[in-house]
């Protein structure tokens, strides 16, 4: 019997994803194409450089999705099927403040872990379940019908959950199993055409498009597939180009010339899907809905909690200072304030402890005594000598501010809040229980990665290798 180790279901899923998001939405083809172009293009001008965070192979199967659900009890059940294919929870974010509007969901991203799980194939899946207690979106009544909504679908079939458990158990599917449980995986993530309630669709729509969308349906569905690529600037213009128009901006940190940190995204609006309605006369009838769009991002530097506070500064920052009226002088004023306040090389991020690395043992023979063995020795300075080489940990998980850019350039209604209302406390424990497994920090996965590089290199040189100190006050 074959087996299928857990990372060839992942592998398998996503390419299924992949293909069923294209047969249904061209546009996402045609995002795949560009991606493609725009990574051989990069490459074949600047080959060392362009590989520097992530190889071609990597970035070219390289996706992320995104689901909704709507109870505790559903966020749960994916977690199962998410593990079957070896992706964890990871990250936590609360979109219900954010700019540029707020989104009554809490998020987590399930995603391998390990540096080789991820080379084996990255897949991961940014999954948002709503907050159906928050006040500030609904009332006692609407709440009720809502989890009694909800409570009585069905979205994760018996049996995709019992073949999840297996794949945990044995660590991957012999080939019938691994068929049929990808069959069901894919048909749980795949659009409806039940009828929707048209009434019940439409009140939930006037509270938030993103309630209408989890809330108002009988399943959930991929709403986006994300490939990745490795200059987000031109794509955006090779798009247009195309004549698919993109959303404004492009979240997250401006274009420079520095090295790329974290994560940048752009995204075309979802198009009109015909779509079956129930009216309330029981009769069907045909309309359509906007809920599958396209995005694609690029990747960079994972940044270290001291540079991440320095992102969220600017960021904060360039929202409020930053041209309301035009995205061009937005966009000027942001590079303007970023490219002051980071340093110009990835050695920079280093010394400044900004960002995470791993280290190697180059071939060069050092041509002198690299340092005593029951003293502490600089990585840096070794660095500078050609001895160790850094790379670059890249970012792989979400940020919140561009997610609720992504969510919100989306919307098909502006929405009703009440602001005074009390909001219902959630965290990252309180995920972790639902979940029944941690929720991952990512900064504590990235620098357990750095560390453990740290250990092996100190080990192979028999020296005490040390990180650059950073004296707290220069923060
Ligand atoms: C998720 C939006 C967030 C991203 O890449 O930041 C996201 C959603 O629309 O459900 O996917
Ligand atoms: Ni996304």
């Amino acid at each position: 019997m074959t087996m299928n180790p857990t990372w060839r279901l992942r592998a398998r899923f996503a390419q299924r994803l992949s293909d069923l998001y294209g047969e249904e939405v061209p546009a996402y083809n045609a995002l795949v194409k560009v991606s493609q172009a725009v990574n051989e293009k990069t490459i074949a001008e600047n080959h060392v450089d362009a590989e520097r965070f992530g190889s071609i192979s990597r970035v070219t199967a390289e996706r992320h999705g995104a689901i909704r659900v709507g109870s505790a009890i559903e966020l749960r059940q994916v977690s199962r099927v998410f593990a079957a294919l070896g992706m964890y929870p990871t990250g936590y974010y609360d979109l219900r403040d954010a700019k540029p509007a707020p989104i009554p969901v809490v998020s987590t991203a399930f995603r391998p872990l390990d540096r080789e799980q991820l080379a084996l194939n990255p897949f991961r899946v940014f999954t948002s379940l709503l907050v159906t207690d928050d006040r500030r979106f609904f009332d006692v009544a609407t709440e009720q019908q809502l989890n009694d909504f909800l409570a009585r679908r069905e979205i994760f079939p018996v049996d995709l959950l019992q073949y999840a458990e297996k794949a945990v158990e044995q660590e991957g599917l012999g080939e019938a199993d691994a068929t049929r449980f990808l069959d069901l995986a894919a048909a749980a993530f795949a659009l409806s055409d039940d009828p929707v309630d048209f009434e019940w669709y439409q009140k939930l729509n006037s509270i938030s498009s993103v309630a209408a969308d989890i809330g108002g349906v009988s399943t959930t569905h991929i709403n986006h597939l994300t490939p990745r690529v490795l200059d987000i600037d031109r794509l955006y213009d090779a798009m247009e180009a195309e004549g698919i128009h993109m959303i404004d901006d492009i979240q997250g940190p401006p274009k420079w010339d520095g090295p790329d940190v974290l994560l940048r995204q752009t995204s075309f609006k979802a198009l009109a899907e015909p779509r079956a309605f129930r009216g309330s006369d029981g009769k069907v009838f045909e309309g359509n809905l906007r809920v599958r769009f396209g995005e694609v991002e690029a990747r960079g530097l994972a940044l270290t909690p001291r540079g991440r506070d320095r992102y969220d500064d600017l960021m904060a920052r360039i929202d409020r200072e930053g041209s309301d009226d035009s995205s061009t002088e937005r966009q000027t004023y942001a590079r303007s304030v970023w490219s002051r306040a980071w340093p110009a090389t990835e050695r920079g991020f280093l010394e400044q402890n900004l960002a995470y690395f791993t280290f190697r043992v180059t071939d060069k023979l050092p041509d002198e005594d690299l340092g005593q063995s029951n003293s502490e020795t600089s990585v840096l300075d070794l660095i500078d000598r050609g001895v160790i080489a850094a790379d670059p940990i890249v970012y792989e998980d979400f940020l919140p501010r561009s997610a609720a850019g992504i969510f919100s350039s989306n919307l098909t209604s502006e929405g009703s809040i009440d602001q005074s209302l009390g909001g219902a406390s959630r965290g990252i424990e309180w995920m972790s229980q639902i979940i029944q497994v941690p929720v991952n920090v990512p900064e504590v996965v990235y620098g357990r990665e750095q560390e453990e590089s740290l250990k092996a290199v100190s080990k192979q040189l028999g020296l005490q290798l040390v990180l650059p100190e950073i004296a707290d006050a220069s923060c």
